[in-house]
């Protein structure tokens, strides 16, 4: 299986991560993409390309536009305001409050974030930007014939909803990906979100849709982030009702029960007939992810491949989440060379 990635991964470096009310080293990190690259390169699973540019009209097709600008400019304006940190939001359009976009950067970065951790800092934007040509180039391989494309993405995109970034993400691969298949023709497109996090971006670009199922496995979001999306009774709303389903699981879940909800997933999927899959391929559900309870093996990566493989659906994979630095490697190879059969 070909691999899609760009070195400019490396422009995501922020510093800060607010966890646990202490400022610390993000989980997400450059290093998380070293050690899958070096681990793809030893299990001598295929080539490993760079990205073709594109333009923003694939980034357009799915966020909207002031989002966007706001995600080019935040850095710059937030460093001409004198702020010596990185881009932190602190205020919110809560209850009650009114939701309009502030003049101010402080307000803007408030309206356009979904959640705290998420530090921006120099050179986001440009990481952000390879991460989308990482996975639309996976996409046009796939619309070229290709069964099976890995896309190294970094940053990872699930959170980002049409107006929000947070959650480590900015720009929406896995739903900038299956747009642009979409709109080359591919008819009908599923995606399966298999992160251990709900894929609250993904479900919002996609929630009334019928042309493109969307199926996630996930914490319970009463126990998990993103906590305010991704139960089990959203099944989306007017022409995409029921092309929406979550898999909402509890603390301590082990892989007998979440191969039964993947499974079913699957066999969804399979009845939607997609022409192409995208996976939204996060290995947090791993028993020694920091911060995650799911309690999946590296074994269990090999046979969670395999029951993908076995719909025989061309499959773009987009990598998301994943913080064992130790074990992401050969949880990544795993769930490929699973596929691959
Ligand atoms: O898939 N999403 C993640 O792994 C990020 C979760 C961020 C929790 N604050
Ligand atoms: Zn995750």
């Amino acid at each position: 299986m070909k691999t899609i990635y760009s070195e400019q991964h490396r422009l995501r470096d922020a510093k800060t991560e607010l966890y646990g009310g202490e400022l610390v080293q993000p989980f997400e990190r450059p290093s998380r993409a070293d050690i899958i690259l070096k681990a793809l390169v030893e299990s001598g699973l295929g080539e490993i390309s760079d990205p073709d540019m594109f333009s923003l009209d694939p980034v357009l097709a799915v966020h909207d536009a002031d989002f966007v600008a706001f995600l080019e400019t935040v850095w710059k304006e937030w460093q001409k305001k004198g702020y010596a940190g990185e881009v932190i939001a602190n205020v919110w359009p809560a209850r009650r409050m009114q939701c309009r976009v502030p003049r101010d950067i402080e307000g803007k970065v408030g309206y356009y974030a979904l959640a705290a951790e998420t530090s921006i800092s120099e050179g986001t934007w440009q990481a952000a930007l390879a991460a989308k040509d990482v996975a639309l180039t996976g996409a046009t391989d796939l619309l070229k014939g290709d069964s099976g494309i890995f896309s190294l993405c970094r940053p990872p995109g699930h959170h980002a909803a049409r107006d929000m970034f947070g959650g480590y993400c900015f720009l929406n691969n896995a739903a900038i990906a299956a747009q642009h298949l979409c709109a080359n023709g591919a008819g009908r497109v599923a995606v399966l979100d298999i992160d251990f996090h709900h894929g609250n971006g993904t479900q919002d670009i996609f929630y009334d849709r019928d042309d493109v199922l969307f199926c996630s496995l996930h914490g319970d979001p009463e126990d998990a982030f993103p906590h305010f999306l991704g139960y089990a009774d959203e099944t989306g709303s007017g022409a995409g009702i029921g092309y929406n389903r979550n898999y909402p699981m509890a603390p301590g879940t082990q892989f007998a029960q979440w191969r039964d909800s993947l499974s079913d997933a699957l066999e969804h999927i399979g009845q939607f007939s997609p022409r192409f899959l995208v996976v939204s391929l996060g290995v947090d559900a791993f028993e020694n992810d920091p911060i995650s309870f799911f309690k999946l093996t590296t074994d269990d990566f090999l046979t969670t491949g395999e029951m993908i493989g076995s719909l025989n659906i061309p499959t773009l994979f987009v990598m998301e989440g994943g913080y064992d630095i130790d074990e992401i490697g050969v949880n990544v190879v795993n769930v490929l060379t699973g596929f691959e059969g």
